[in-house]
């Protein structure tokens, strides 16, 4: 026996599951979790010494690979200035105005500790500021584990089979509208049968917890409009898409100003963080200066700043995106042209440094279209795929993420690996 099954029969006599977040139990794919010893770049090493080449990127953060020296070395300088003081810091106010110089729609930001939290937040506002308390949300998109948003909700909650969670009272559930991603008819269709109900349509603008699922042209825009018309706020969840898809974000990228935004993973460099942002007169309805009460003992925590921030600092002077985008569109269309010719049917969407290779026909382009995918060939892959020393995420509703640090020698390795690990699943060499 290993040592990750040593410790996962250990850890779950003392953690439910044996994790500390479900889609990391590898419930999707079966066996035993790797349990991670070490980072460094686009590398990562199990507690057996066994390495990877890492495209879960701790689900999205760590854009410029792990343990990158100038982040590493701005936590350690202010972890011997004490690591949380629970009074503001010059910091704050730094990332603050960082995120608001990037992301155009942005004039405030608050800043929390997970997107969880950011986006549980930015409902409360929405609903404070339209005095309405209906939320329309995507089929399959996710944005945490607040009640209420687990409602088709995609990433470990439709990897696990459980889209609606237990334990959310029907009450929050009922406030919870759906509609299809990418089908404007039908959120106009739900629009209007709860005219003057609806406080905020919220959208990971691209999807990622479904797999990636890009918007189609207009969509966001029609969003945007139809938010306009009926006086809805539109919240953008970019906790994945922010600083991954662009230094502008999806928002940027795609042209379409939302109302809120709501942030986490890259901008805090590794560190447990969240943030949420927008037009001042919304923002300004947060306690102190509003009546919408929002707190939390470790926001703004320090550590998580200086690592955020020298995130942010080395995106901005290396400005990476292109390139980042090169690479992953070169590494997808090798996979799509290797499942050919072995007659394997794989789908891959990508934007940016993010992408999933559905076993599907595709287009995958919705909910519906995503858990239409071969879930069993799936597993047999990532098994494959992780034999030969590649770590991609244990779900096909998940995206896989490059990083800075994936250079010419992980791409040859792991398009070798892609070769052989598609020809296993499709029965060549077996
Ligand atoms: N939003 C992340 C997955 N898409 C979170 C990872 C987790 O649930 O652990």
């Amino acid at each position: 026996m290993g040592r990750s099954e040593e410790l996962f029969e250990e850890a779950r006599r003392f953690i439910p599951g044996g994790v500390n977040s479900p889609v990391r139990a590898f419930k999707a794919v079966g066996g035993i979790p790797r349990f991670i010893a070490r980072a460094q770049g686009a590398r990562v090493w199990d507690v057996d010494g066994r390495e990877y080449i890492d495209y879960v990127a701790s689900w999205g953060p760590m854009i410029l690979g792990h343990a990158y020296p100038r982040v590493v070395q701005a936590v350690r300088e202010r972890t011997e200035r004490g690591t949380s003081y629970g009074a503001p810091t010059a910091l704050e106010v730094e990332l603050a105005r960082t995120i608001v110089e990037a992301l155009p729609s942005v004039e405030m930001v608050r800043m929390v500790n997970s997107g969880t939290e950011a986006v549980m937040s930015a409902i409360r506002l929405a609903r404070a500021f339209t005095g309405r308390d209906k939320v329309l949300k995507f089929e399959g998109c996710y944005h945490g584990h607040a009640d209420g948003l687990l409602v088709k909700a995609g990433s470990g909650a439709t990897t696990l089979g459980v889209p609606l969670s237990s334990g959310v009272p029907a009450s929050y559930a009922e406030l919870t509208l759906l509609a299809p991603f990418n089908d404007l008819e039908a959120v106009q269709r739900v629009m209007a049968e709860h005219r003057g109900e609806v406080a905020c349509v919220i959208v990971e603008p691209v999807a990622g917890n479904m797999g990636v699922v890009l918007p189609e042209d207009g969509f966001l825009q029609g969003l945007r409009e139809i938010c306009d018309q009926e006086d809805v706020l539109l919240i953008f969840d970019e906790v994945i898409t922010g600083f991954r898809v662009g230094w502008s974000g999806a928002q940027g990228l795609y042209g379409v100003m939302p109302d809120l935004t709501c942030l986490g993973k890259i901008i805090g460099g590794g560190l447990p963080v969240g943030a949420f942002g927008g037009r001042r007169e919304i923002m300004e309805l947060l306690a102190p200066s509003g009546p919408v009460y929002q707190a939390g003992t470790l926001s703004g925590n320090p550590l998580a700043c200086a690592a955020g921030l020298e995130t942010l600092r080395i995106l901005r002077e290396e400005a990476p995106y292109e390139e980042l985008e090169e690479r992953t569109s070169y590494l997808c269309s090798e996979i799509h042209k290797v499942a050919e010719e072995v007659g394997v049917e794989v789908t891959v969407n990508q934007i940016g440094s993010m992408f999933t290779g559905f076993f599907a026909e595709g287009p995958i382009r919705d909910y519906a279209s995503a858990m239409g995918s071969d879930l069993e060939l799936h597993r047999r892959f990532f098994w494959a795929m992780l034999r030969r020393g590649v770590y991609l995420p244990p779900s096909q509703f998940e995206a896989a993420f490059l990083s800075t640090a994936h250079g010419p020698e992980e791409m040859e390795r792991t398009l070798s690996a892609v070769k052989e690990g598609l020809r296993e699943i499709s029965g060549g060499l077996r």
